[in-house]
């Protein structure tokens, strides 16, 4: 027969596809949209470790596809952004020119994955026609007064010369070059993502996400109960209110820190004490607040001043730290050092005194060597609330410290209001306009989109402005409201602008009319699966849902949550398990290995390489073996596919095994053992073929199996079996537990030729399994020494003994 050409095979096979779409949308059948994370469209292309989430939500797309849904399978470009920018400030070369040839050359290297994206879907928020909708949301945003502006120190990258938010900046670096974040007063658009952090915690609940993602959210957004307690200050009017999740050891506090920014910080000070206060007040300014939180040695600076504290009148220092953030609960604490590590570590330093409230194993500990941090054991050191349980207390404490009047229940947030503002030229403009008189007045809707003009010069200017700043017939413009002179903002979005809503785009791509029509919204929304990488499991994933829940509210979508499911790959690395990369020398481009092996090896050894949701190392040697077996089941089908062979049991039983495994696998996404799963089945056939042969049922359903993995080498292979339409016009097989069962089969078991006893075994059953049975059914009636064992199959079990 013909050998698999995978050349040919695939050549054909895009053509037919191109002119005849395996995924049609007959108004009948269900939706089911699968959604790719969209890339960057880099210079560098692709690499086997990208093909790797599109080979994955591929096979996924076209299984469901063949359950019998419409897919909604769509791919655009997260286009805006810094490294476009940083190529046009190198090369002069204007951003939206290299895009789009970094573009032209993906997409290239995305349709040799063959995967079933529908191109008429496409965005990509770069387009005017797209970041119109982008403007028009926050415009949307700034009514609702989700959308302000800000004055207040910002993380700022010294080397991007950009504010960022605080989801940018990891272990104190900018997420995007490393370079350690500093502070910069800067006046910003923020949006108030705040007023949604209760209900984005509630509705994780409702999501099929791994649970990995989702506590990644909830610490994000890091929800505590506790209270709110008022210090009056000795000698002054003002009181000091502090932040605890712990008000069960409010007897055990023994100073007060402030936040070096706190409004009352420089006012506390006295005559001795004011240079000092000052000089760290202003010190603590040019620290970021990762720097700030990280374990180090405690810096700290006592005011002068002393409050009270309000439950027993003892009176306490007040420190200004900047282990204290300004931004978090009220920016003042009280301190317990006996019961938290920070506070213990303060007092040790600068010797203030430390009082034990709660007993560890019923005891008062004599030397502390460091705090005892748990809400568990017995109060003491703490007047009438001695004897009492401490994690009991932990909850009454804010009720008791309401009644008494000296405080409150509060919840706090550790979700921050996003800083939106970027002081670049790459992005979306804010469409906002400065007026004297009428303060900030969005741009009209029927003038959107605000279109990015062309500049000059890309460099950013590192004064806090962004380029557009130096462009005047485009910074002067009139007011919409009274038509005094006035200024455009220079801002621009950043990149998550985009992201934050795309997947609701592609399915109205073309509206001009909508952001999506209510119609198709209703048809189509929200997505069912999600494929990405887990990087996003905070940022993107947290603003998709803000975006989502907002534009819920306002009517434009009726879900709130933008993805039911959500599945994570791991990465694909270099050998040792070094990230591919190009400043590494190690990346493996898919290119090569598709001319040599063909499309269909390289998506199948994609997922052959291990787990899909574990990191795995890639080695171009193993490709052989997903080759060698293509070829195999090829040559199985090619050989067979013309005999005419009656189905025997035997096949039957394989047949329906082979549905039930590869199927469980599937739906467990466990889809590495689906491709070895593959590999077993084909050898198990090609036996039985030489056997008995090989019934054409068998080959077309494992041929239908095979076609969301390969799916040039099964439309082949269905077209050789003798059918004109497409294998993706089935249905995907089902199984029958009844015909996977082994047959039974009577046999008598026999001691020297003489039966004993009839017995029933598995009419495939081993050798050794059918001796084992038949002795352990002829129990004590065995005796003597064992000569032979003989087994007939599905005859006679013989034990010949002595
Ligand atoms: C007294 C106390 C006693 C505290 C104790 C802890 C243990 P989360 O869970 O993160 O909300 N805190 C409050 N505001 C702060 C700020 N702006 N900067 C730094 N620390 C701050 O933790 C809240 C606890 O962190 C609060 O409870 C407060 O210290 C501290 F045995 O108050 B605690
Ligand atoms: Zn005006």
């Amino acid at each position: 027969a013909t050998p698999y050409n995978h050349r040919a095979v695939e050549q054909k096979w895009r053509k037919i596809w191109e002119e005849h779409p395996v995924n049609v949308n007959d108004g009948k059948k269900p939706k089911y949209y699968c959604l790719d994370m969209f890339p960057y469209p880099s210079g560098n292309g692709l690499h086997v470790g990208h093909w790797r989430g599109y080979v994955i939500s591929d096979v996924w797309s076209r299984y469901k596809m063949l359950q019998g849904y419409y897919l909604i399978h769509p791919m655009g470009w997260d286009a805006f952004g810094l490294p476009a920018e940083n190529y046009a400030i190198k090369t002069g070369q204007h951003p939206s020119i290299s895009t789009a040839k970094n573009i032209a050359n993906i997409k290239r290297q995305i349709n040799e994955i063959a995967a079933i994206y529908d191109w008429d879907m496409e965005v990509n928020t770069t387009d005017p026609d797209f970041y119109k909708w982008t403007q028009w949301i926050f415009v949307q945003m700034f009514k609702k007064g989700l959308a302000y502006e800000k004055e207040f120190p910002i993380n700022w990258c010294p080397s991007c010369k950009t504010g960022l938010a605080n989801e940018e900046v990891v272990n104190g670096c900018c997420e995007r070059c490393g370079t350690p974040v500093t502070k910069k007063n800067l006046r910003q658009w923020m949006l108030r993502i705040t007023k949604y952090a209760e209900r984005l915690l509630d509705d994780l609940d409702k999501l099929d996400w791994p649970e990995k993602v989702k506590k990644m959210q909830t610490d994000w957004i890091g929800k505590s109960y506790g209270a709110e307690v008022d210090f009056p200050v000795e000698g002054r009017e003002e009181k000091i209110t502090v932040y605890t999740t712990r008000p069960d050891t409010l007897h055990g506090a023994t100073f007060m820190v402030l936040a070096p920014e706190h409004a009352l910080a420089k006012s506390l000070a006295t005559d001795e004490t004011r240079e000092a206060v000052e000089k760290y007040i202003f010190d603590s300014s040019m620290k970021s607040n990762v720097d700030r939180m990280q374990d180090k040695e405690k810096t700290g600076v006592f005011t002068g001043s002393y409050a009270i504290n309000p439950l027993n009148g003892k009176k306490v220092p007040i420190w200004l730290s900047d282990y204290v953030l300004a931004d978090y609960g009220t920016g003042a604490i009280m301190c317990v050092p006996a019961h938290d590590d920070r506070d213990f570590a303060f007092a040790t330093k600068f010797n203030i005194p430390i009082i034990q409230v709660i007993a560890k194993d019923g005891k008062e500990i004599e030397n502390m060597t460091e705090a005892y941090t748990e809400a568990s054991g017995v109060m003491i050191n703490s007047g009438d609330w001695n004897g009492r349980e401490s994690a009991e207390l932990k909850k009454e404490a804010p009720m008791i410290i309401e009644k008494m009047g000296i405080g409150r229940k509060t919840v706090n947030y550790k979700l921050r209001d996003w800083v939106f503002s970027r002081q670049r030229y790459w992005g979306e403009p804010i469409p906002i306009i400065h007026c004297p008189h009428c303060g900030n007045v969005p741009v009209p809707e029927d003038q959107l989109p605000l279109r990015l003009p062309d500049v000059e010069s890309y460099e950013p200017t590192g004064t806090g402005e962004s380029p557009l700043a130096a462009i005047d017939e485009w910074v002067n413009t009139t007011c919409p409201c009274c038509g005094a002179p006035a200024k455009r903002e220079t801002n621009t979005m950043p990149q998550w602008a985009g992201s934050s809503w795309y997947f609701l785009r592609y399915v109205d791509a073309h509206n001009d009319k909508e952001l999506v029509s209510k119609e198709k919204a209703d048809k189509y929304l929200p997505v069912d699966m999600y494929i990405g990488g887990v990087e996003h499991a905070v940022l993107h994933l947290l603003y998709s849902r803000f975006y989502t829940k907002f534009l819920y509210d306002i009517g434009v979508i009726d879900f709130d949550e933008p993805f039911h499911k959500l599945f994570n790959q791991g990465m694909i690395n270099g050998k040792n398990g070094i990230k591919m990369s190009k400043s590494k020398g190690n990346v493996v481009s898919p290119d090569d290995l598709v001319r040599d092996y063909g499309c269909d090896s390289l998506r199948m050894y994609e997922l052959f390489v291990g787990p899909p949701e574990l990191d795995a190392e890639w080695d171009d040697r193993g490709i052989d073996g997903v080759y060698r077996f293509l070829n195999k089941f090829w040559s199985l089908v090619m050989d067979n596919k013309d005999k005419t062979v009656e189905p025997t049991k035997e096949m039957i039983k394989l047949r329906h095994r082979m549905v039930h495994t590869i199927t469980q696998r599937l739906e467990s996404f466990s889809l590495n053992t689906v491709i070895s799963g593959f590999m077993e089945y084909n050898n198990k056939m090609i036996e039985l073929a030489k056997k008995e042969g090989i019934d054409k049922e068998t080959l077309e359903t494992a041929v239908i199996l095979l076609a969301p993995f390969a799916p040039h080498l099964s439309e082949e292979l269905w077209q050789q079996l003798g059918h004109t339409e497409s294998v993706f016009k089935n249905t995907w097989p089902e199984h029958d537990e009844e015909a996977m069962k082994d047959d039974e089969v009577e046999v008598p078991v026999q001691i020297n030729g003489k039966t004993k006893i009839v017995i029933s075994i598995p009419a495939d059953i081993s050798k050794e399994d059918a001796i084992a049975k038949g002795k352990e059914a002829l129990g004590d009636k065995l005796t003597g020494n064992i000569i032979k064992e003989i087994y007939v199959p599905k005859k006679i079990i013989n034990i010949v003994a002595k």
